[in-house]
């Protein structure tokens, strides 16, 4: 141990254990940017403040909310839209699900994006993160990890649909994913957690040596993969930096143990940092080798790579973050109470091998508490970092952590606050750009347990919206959410700018004016049917409260497909069609074409009705398909 680790951890362990901190919380309230007890609010003065702090979340009827925030749905699949600071929620958009009310996965506008030949009928989505031009949210897209299938979806921000799924090759659970801030969100960066045998055909699964994972780097606009990059161990989260030069990963098993024992061995793991220039330039020049039937260029990351350096760090990390002054790379502990700071501008040294050792990029190493799992930042130099075990956020500012690191006697933790229970992600108002404003911070805590009313064995997770715009963190909201938001990202409202209707010419529904082309049909004024052997096409329009066609003829046997433009203008006047037991409905928005294919197996009379209430005669909204006899 160095003195100037020993002088950090008698910091750390004498000057601010967990039960001096909670004792005095608890006893009055304790603010000021020196730490404690610098000034003690009265007990009156404190609540006067929280009282305050509720108010501001609260968004009267009829009004609207500051903030976008986009949430990952975890195992459901999906991204959920909420308002902040009210937490209501706006929309849902269906990724990697199913879903019974819009279709998805059942129309073949989103067959497109899942893939027809999809039998997936399931994802886990983590990390929700948004376009970036120059450092700050574009609005254009959000992308979204698919752990479970190993994809990577991406969202248009103007219809809230998904649009393009990626199915990365070689590698097994997209985990960790963020995007290129600088210039531009050219590259979705994103890790493949598991280490897999290489190739993975059946052949090789013994020989634990050529197994491995890789880095991947997807791009943002056409959504192929770009480039894979071997690495040692596995890769858990990654973020970028703000030159567009570096991104990092966080390892926690550099043990590539199988055993969960086993990937505690040691007790630092690291974070490998990736020179995207020198990968990028090496793809370009052909130095490069693909795996199997792949075409993805693939490098190799491994120790002693020209491509990567490996900071070792303590222990078993997880998050990882980076500083929105561009300073700093943070990544988080977990097993380990510490956050190691890595600085950015060390980094180009780091690769130049102008270090002795890869840990002088460190600049800290704070102490906080048990299981710091990810770090958030307010724009005005001050961190906020989850406690998994403790329960707790723990505020602390990041130039005083540093100045503790290089002997300086000073205390860096601000405040820790419960949090109700077990946090993971949480996430500051547009934290991950350069206009981080340190208003409000969302924890994500994965066990409610007591705080709601029970429904059942399973619990729901409990979403926090904290007020950070003051000195004291003041809790202000729960918000009961369903399996398991991971991740969730904060943006202005202004910085989004959704569509209130279809353009006729979306590409979302091209395939079926393509296909209504070759039929000669006209997709906004023709109501017809179209046979072409046992395959038939039936086209109508809808302006609330009819479709175009209150019947249809078919052939028991046939493939039918209905197309259908919904012709209403007005904003938030979408039909929908339900073909009575075929499974089939679909949301038809305002200008919309939607599209939906299934098979008639049972001769009858099968009514179709309007599934989305867009009228007084809503109900009256319907037409029979009849199926002859074959
Ligand atoms: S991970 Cu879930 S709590 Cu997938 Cu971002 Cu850390
Ligand atoms: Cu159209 Cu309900
Ligand atoms: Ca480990």
């Amino acid at each position: 141990m160095t003195k100037k680790d020993e002088r950090n951890n008698a910091q750390a362990s004498g000057g601010l254990s967990r039960r001096h901190f909670l004792g005095a919380t608890a006893a009055a309230g304790v603010v000021g940017a020196t730490g404690l007890g610098s000034a003690v609010m009265s007990r009156e003065s404190w609540a006067a403040a929280a009282e305050e702090a509720r108010n501001k979340a609260v968004i009267h009827p009829g009004e609207l909310d500051e903030y976008y925030g986009f949430w990952s749905g975890g195992h459901s699949g999906e991204v959920r839209v909420l308002g902040v600071p009210s937490m209501r929620e706006l929309m849902r958009i269906p990724v990697f699900n199913t879903d019974s009310a819009t279709g998805w996965g059942i129309t073949n506008e989103s067959k497109d994006v899942l893939g027809h030949d999809n039998t997936f009928l399931n994802g886990d989505a983590h990390h929700p993160h948004i376009s970036m031009t120059d450092g700050r949210y574009d609005g254009r897209y959000l992308f979204i990890n698919d752990k479970a299938n190993t994809r990577v979806a991406r969202i248009r921000l103007d219809i809230m649909k998904c649009d393009k799924i990626t199915h990365v090759p070689n590698v097994q659970a997209i985990h960790g994913l963020r995007l290129q801030k600088v210039p531009k969100t050219n590259y979705v960066f994103c890790n493949a957690e598991f280490v897999i045998p290489q190739p993975n055909d059946g052949t090789n699964m013994e020989n634990l040596e050529d197994h491995y994972t890789m880095f991947n780097a997807i791009d943002a606009e056409t959504m192929e993969v770009a480039f894979q990059v071997i690495v040692d161990g596995n890769l858990d989260n990654t973020d970028a930096d703000y030159t567009g030069r570096y991104a990092a990963s966080t390892c926690y098993n550099s043990e590539k143990a199988l055993d969960l024992a086993g990937t505690m061995r040691n007790d630092r793991d690291w974070v490998v940092v990736f020179n995207i220039e020198r990968i990028a330039a090496a793809v370009k020049a052909g130095n490069h080798k693909t795996i199997g039937d792949s075409p993805v260029p693939v490098v190799d990351g491994r120790h002693g790579s020209e491509f990567t350096r490996y900071v070792p760090v303590p222990k078993n990390p997880h998050g990882l973050n980076t500083s929105p002054d561009g300073k700093y790379f943070i990544a988080n502990g977990k097993l380990s109470p510490t956050v190691s700071i890595i600085a950015i501008d060390r980094l180009d040294d780091l690769f130049d091998d102008k270090l002795s050792d890869a840990r002088d990029v460190i600049v800290a190493e704070p102490e906080l508490g048990l299981g710091p799992l990810h770090t958030t930042f307010d724009g005005r130099g001050n961190a906020y970092t989850t406690l998994f075990i403790d329960s707790q956020v723990a505020k602390w500012n990041i130039e005083d952590a540093i100045r503790n690191y290089a002997g300086e006697s000073v205390d860096y933790i601000r405040q820790k606050l419960d949090v109700h229970y077990q946090p993971g992600h949480n996430h500051a108002s547009l934290t991950e750009s350069r206009d981080a404003d340190g208003k409000w911070l969302v924890v994500l805590s994965k066990f409610s347990k007591d705080r709601f009313l029970p429904a059942g064995p399973l619990h729901p997770e409990n979403d926090q919206l904290i007020d950070i715009s003051g000195e004291e963190m003041t809790l202000v909201h729960d918000g009961p959410t369903f399996a398991e938001p991971h991740d969730c990202i904060l943006v202005r409202r202004d910085q989004i700018k959704p569509a209130k209707i279809y353009s006729r010419d979306d590409p979302f529904f091209a395939s079926a004016r393509t296909q209504a082309e070759k039929d000669g049909v006209t997709l906004e004024s023709d109501n017809k049917v179209v046979r072409d052997g046992n395959k038939v096409r039936v086209y109508m329009t809808s302006v609330a409260p009819t479709y175009g066609m209150t019947e249809f003829r078919v052939k028991q046997g046939d493939e039918v497909t209905v197309y259908i433009t919904n012709l209403d203008t007005i904003e938030d006047v979408t039909h929908g069609f339900c073909m009575v037991n075929h499974g089939v409905s679909m949301e038809i928005s305002p200008q919309q074409t939607a599209s939906a294919t299934f098979t008639v197996d049972q001769p009858g009379v099968f009514w179709y009705y309007c599934n989305w209430f867009c009228h007084a005669l809503h109900m009256e909204m319907r037409g029979r398909m009849i199926v002859e006899k074959a």
